[in-house]
Formats: structure tokens, sequence, C-alpha cells
């Protein structure tokens, strides 16, 4: 084990080992029925840090039918809750056991500071587990006074084999999003991690078989999405699908859901939501929370707030103190201590984040501070800022995923209102005020999944989260999670003796 100083002071090489890079599959590592493997990188310098075993339909297929097999005749669905939640109970003191490793190996392939993986995430991806872990044996269903003479009450079952797509932004935490609830219901899971980060999902899931998870419940298949992840999402014999991504994508594993077996499906997507930073607001404070609120994970956040609505009459100020504090921001190698900003995940990433800011210097946004590559080497950008920026510029409309702020003036509530709706986004807004009236105005006002007032990416286990309009379907975390893992069955039963 080390610490968060010894790794500032070692620095290049991550003191964690790359165990694990095949398939898990019934309990096993193995390789990709191809054989194939693909390579995995670290974004500070773009070098391959390990190469993974990449899957494909016939990985899916067998990944399924193990699910399949443990949720049909297997112990899962038919422990005892309790017994269940003891298995995801076990995993979560193992997680922090390991914290250490898994937060190492989470900045290494994503490149996000390894202080906000090794004291943020990873005890949040425990907590997750013991909040889940506490409702495995609270699952019930309702007595119904039904008309006529019968007794009526609901079962809530496990839906089945639940097949989860999972993004490279949080890799972990959105691990811990899907496979929490699935499992606390009795389902069994067949998991497909971004090609970008497979690495700490396979960690997880060997902590979690050490944990005493029986084989076949938990499965993982890494490789790309038009393979690996459209096969799962159109498989037959997978019974519901949650995913995590681009809108684009979204749409389309909806459509494979819906042409193969009808399958539910859950989608959490991009966004672009507003941060409205009201005339009565105590500038320093809501622009230390505006810049977090965007710059965060390097931007890369489905919630970013990535339009900064500031009134006018604090607007100057406001701008000022921004840019000021965005030029403060520490960037840098993502194992050092202090260090705010890492790399964005890959080339991929990197080149949309510089071509938005491209498109940003050629419309009539000024640019205030940044705007270009941070190095020579790796995937790192500037923090930049944008103001004079208008409602219909490609930086206001589109999710850039990077450290990029927009900051736009208003003048009137009700146009601000207007403004933030208007997007085909709905995921979250930050509303900064210290007026109990504008914030319940705006927050009923606002088509979105989560206001967060005078805070922002407040991320408890219990909070649901999810998006209005194309932000996505359903909710994930809290009590709404766990309708999104179950079937309600409903069993009539004629009475003998009504007056009884
Ligand atoms: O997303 P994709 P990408 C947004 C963000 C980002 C953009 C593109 O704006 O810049 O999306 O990122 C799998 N069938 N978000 O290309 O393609 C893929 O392998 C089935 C927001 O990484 O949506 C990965 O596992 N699966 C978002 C997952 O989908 C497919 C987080 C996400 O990849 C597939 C990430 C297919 N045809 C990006 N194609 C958020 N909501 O937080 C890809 N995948």
């Amino acid at each position: 084990r080390f610490s968060t100083a010894a790794v500032a002071e070692e620095l290049i090489v991550p003191p964690v080992q790359i165990s694990y890079t095949q398939h898990l599959i019934d309990g096993k590592f193995v390789d990709a029925a191809s054989g194939k493997t693909f390579p995995t990188y670290d974004p500070r310098t773009a070098e391959v840090i390990a190469h993974v075993a990449e899957g494909d339909k016939e990985d899916i297929d067998r990944a399924v039918s193990a699910a399949r097999k443990a949720f049909d005749e297997g112990p899962w669905p038919k422990m005892t809750p309790y017994e269940r939640s003891r298995i995801l109970l076990r995993f979560a003191d193992l997680v922090e056991k390991h914290n250490d490793e898994l937060a190492a190996l989470e900045t290494w392939n994503n490149g996000k500071p390894f202080e906000q993986s090794a004291k943020a995430e990873i005890p949040m991806l425990a907590r997750l587990f013991r909040y889940y872990a506490g409702w495995a044996d609270k699952i019930h269903g309702l007595t119904v006074p039904a008309d006529g003479n019968h007794h009526v009450q609901t079962l809530h079952e496990p839906i089945g084999v639940a097949g989860q797509i999972i993004p490279w932004n949080f890799p972990l935490i959105l691990f811990a999003w899907k496979v929490g609830p699935a499992l606390a219901c009795g389902n069994t899971i067949v998991l497909k991690t971004a090609e970008q980060t497979p690495l700490t999902a396979l960690y997880a899931a060997k902590l979690f078989h050490e944990a005493g998870l029986p084989p076949g419940v938990l499965n993982i298949v890494s490789g790309f999405g038009p393979t690996v992840g459209a096969a799962l999402a159109s498989h037959m014999d997978v019974d519901k699908l949650a995913f995590t991504g681009s809108t684009e994508t979204g749409k389309i594993v909806l459509e494979l859901a819906a042409r193969s077996n009808l399958k539910p499906v859950t989608l959490e997507l991009g966004g672009k939501s507003p941060f409205i930073v009201c005339e009565d607001a105590d500038v320093d404070k809501a622009v230390e929370l505006a810049h977090f609120a965007l710059f965060f994970n390097q931007g890369q956040c489905c919630c970013a707030g990535s339009r900064t609505y500031v009134h006018e009459r604090v607007y100057d100020e406001f701008l000022e103190k921004a840019k000021a504090r965005a030029m403060r921001r520490i960037v840098g190698d993502p194992f050092k201590q202090g260090t705010e900003q890492g790399p964005q995940i890959d080339s991929e990433q990197f080149q949309k984040v510089l071509r938005y800011i491209k498109a940003g210097i050629e419309s009539d946004a000024t640019l205030e501070c940044g705007g270009e590559r941070f190095g020579s080497k790796g995937y790192f950008v500037q923090p930049t800022v944008f103001s004079n920026v208008q409602d219909d510029m490609l930086i206001a409309k589109d999710e850039i995923f990077g450290p990029v702020q927009s900051i736009l003036k208003f003048k009137h509530l009700d146009e601000v209102i207007r403004r933030a709706n208007q997007t085909h986004y709905g995921l979250a807004a930050g509303v900064f005020t210290t007026n109990i009236d504008v914030a319940n105005t705006l927050s009923r006002a606002l088509r979105v999944g989560t206001v967060w007032v005078n805070c922002f990416d407040v991320f408890d286990a219990a909070i649901p989260f999810g998006g209005y309009k194309m932000s996505g379907i359903g909710r994930e975390k809290g009590i709404y999670s766990l309708k999104n893992y179950l079937q309600v069955k409903a069993i009539v039963t004629p009475l003998r003796n009504p007056a009884w």
C-alpha cells in the first residue's frame, strides 16, 4: 500500500499492477473467443499500458448464457435477500481495503486526479454498494384492496439478465450505479465497459468474487460499441438494458432493444446544463461553484454546468473572477498532489474539445483565457473561458465534454428560464441565489432531472439522477433505481369467505 504523498513524490509509474485484462465470464477470466486483444492507454502520455481481450458477439453469447444459467438455476435469485446483502457488504469492505490500488488504476487509465479517485470516487463506490446492500432485504410487494371477492397481492421479482453498457468518464461510479441495484434485486448481469477504460471494473469484479458472489452472476466483457455493445443491446436473452453514454448512441441501443425482444431500457445521456447566477449572488462563491460545476473531471461530466448564465448586474465582476480562477487551475500529472485537472480521456475527445474551442473563437464569443493544448504530450487542454456567448452558438448548444466554460448574460428571470429550457437536453441545472422565492421559482420552472440550489454535483447514493427530454429515460440511484430491475407480478386468489 502507498499513501497519496508517496504517489505525489514517485509519480511517473503508478505503483499498481494490471492483473486482469481478460473477460470475466462465469466466474473465470478467459480470453476472447477470437483471441483478439486491443490496447488501452495512459491518457497522460498516450502510451499503451495493457492489451485487453477484445470481445465480439460470441463472447456476449457466452456471457449471456452464463448469466442466464446463474439466474435460472443458480443460487443468486433464490438466495435469501439477507445473504445477498451480506455479499454486497463484504464487497464494500474489500473496496475499502483496496482503495488505493483501485484509485491508482482508475487514474492511470482515465487521467482523473488521483486525489479525486482515492478520496472521493472509491469511497463512494463502497458507499453505493452499502446503500444497495441495505435495500436487498427491503424489497417487497403490496396487498391490493381490489373490488370483488379476491385476495390480491403483488410480488416484486428480479427481471432476469441485465445488460449494462457504461462509459469512461466515471468507470467505477457508473459500474456501481448499474451493478448495485441489479444485484440487490436479485438479477444477474453482463456488463460492457467502455473501450477506453476496461481495467477497474475487472478488478472490482474480481473483488466481488472474493466477497462470495456466485459464478455467472456478474460477467464483464471488454470491447467496442458496434460489436460488443450492439450484441448485448440486441440479444434475445437479455431481459433489461441499462446504458450511459451519448444521446446518439442511446438512440441506437434503444432501437436495437426494440427490434430484438423489446427489453425495457434505461438511458442516462448527454446534457447542456445551465448554471444560473442571480443578481443577489455572493460573486466569489458563485465563481468557485460555477468553476467546479464545469471543470470538475476535466469537464467530462454529463451534468456539467456548461452554460453559465450570469445576471447583468454582476456579470463584469463575475467574468473577471471566473477568468482569474480558470487561469489559476492546476493542470498537470494527475498523480501529483494538488493537481486539479488531468488529461482528457483520449485523442478523439481531445480533438473534439479543440474543435469546439476553434468554433467558439470563430464565432463572436470572446476567448478570455486558454484555448489551446496544454503541454506537448498526452491529451491535456488549457482551462478555457469564453464570454459574450450567445444561445445560438455551437459552444452554447452542443455538449463539449471538456474544460470550456461559456458565460452568457441575462437580465430577467423569465428570460433566463426560457433560455435555459431552450435545449433538447434536460439533465441538471445549478441555481445560485440567496432569495428563496427565486430558488423555488427556478427549481420548478427548469425542465431537468436535478436542480442543485447553491451547490452542484452532490451525488449521494439516495438521490435519484436522470434526465428529462433527450438526456435520458428513467432514474438511477435512490429508491427510484430499484424499479428498473424489478418485475411486478399480481397474484389473485378467490376468497372462500368474503365476510372475513
Ligand atoms: O460515447 P458513446 P463516446 C458524450 C460526450 C462525449 C460523446 C461521445 O459528449 O463526447 O458522448 O463519447 C458504447 N451499441 N458522453 O463516443 O459512443 C461504447 O463502447 C452499443 C456522455 O465515448 O455513447 C461505450 O461503452 N453500445 C456520457 C458507451 O457506449 C455502443 C458519457 C458510451 O459510448 C455503441 C460518455 C453501439 N452501437 C460520453 N456505440 C454521459 N452521459 O456521461 C458505442 N457504444
